[in-house]
């Protein structure tokens, strides 16, 4: 069984597209991040950078306790792992696989998150122009990546669905919001709406939908609150006492 620490935004969903892909019984812990879960002394031991998605596995190949995995790429190379399932098969494409997951990680993630970042703030904290050109260009450019890797091949990596693909689909699936037009990266457009049929991909990126807020319609205090806990963190002091200085 595997407990999935869960939030549903489109990290988390990487996974739980990958869980009922693979038929592997799992377990929802939710994890707010609007109210600060991720910061709980329990959730740093299983994920120390205070962000989920996070896994723990209680039931691990070498037959020892209860494994951590945290970074949802990792979890996701994990669980192909575990499952014989999505994640290439033979040395190639492994490794090809790898590569695209890495890419999303690295990149599509980082710079959409980012571009939302100062999208919302809308120009609150000053001007936002370079920044948000810096990374409505970057993501355009991603999108490009996508295209041209997406032209003459079905899938990202190998030439079947693999967690490379459940990596980008949650991150590419709100491309309205995040200001590209579709009509520019056709390919990109077709291999969504291939994904899109999926039942399995449906169910995964329908896992806590009752969950989640619509920001949009929160209130200014509340939007407050969320922006000093989310936009706001600097270093967790380490402890003073115990460690190898001492
Ligand atoms: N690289 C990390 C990013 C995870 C991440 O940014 N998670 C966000 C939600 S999508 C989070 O937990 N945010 C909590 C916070 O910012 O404090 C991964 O892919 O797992």
């Amino acid at each position: 069984m595997i407990d999935l620490h869960y939030w549903p935004t489109p990290n988390g969903k990487k996974l739980t597209i990958q869980l009922e892909e693979s038929g592997i019984d799992y377990v929802v812990i939710d994890c707010e991040i609007g109210r600060g879960a991720q910061f709980e002394e329990a959730f740093l031991h299983i994920s120390p950078n205070n962000r989920m998605p996070a896994i723990v596995d209680h039931d691990p190949s070498d037959g020892g306790g209860p494994l951590s995995v945290f970074e949802s790429g990792a979890c996701m190379m994990y669980l192909a792992e575990k499952s014989g399932q999505f994640g290439g098969s033979g040395l190639r494409e492994q490794w090809e696989v790898n590569q695209w997951v890495m890419w999303q990680m690295a990149n599509q993630g980082p710079k959409t998150g980012e571009r939302g970042h100062f999208a919302r703030l809308k120009d609150r904290e000053g001007d936002q122009s370079y920044a948000l050109r810096r990374f409505n260009d970057e993501l355009h450019r991603l999108y490009g990546v996508m295209n041209n890797r997406l032209y003459d091949r079905r899938y990202l990596a190998a030439d079947h669905y693999t967690i490379a693909d459940m990596a980008c689909y949650p991150w590419t699936v709100g491309w309205e919001a995040q200001g590209i037009d579709m009509n520019e990266f056709k390919y990109v457009r077709r291999w969504l709406n291939e994904l899109s049929e999926r039942p399995a991909l449906q169910k995964g990126m329908a896992v806590g939908s009752d969950l989640s807020q619509d920001y949009s319609k929160i209130s200014k205090k509340d939007i407050e609150r969320l922006t000093s806990l989310l936009y706001n963190q600097r270093a967790r002091p380490a402890p003073e006492t115990g460690g190898l200085l001492d």
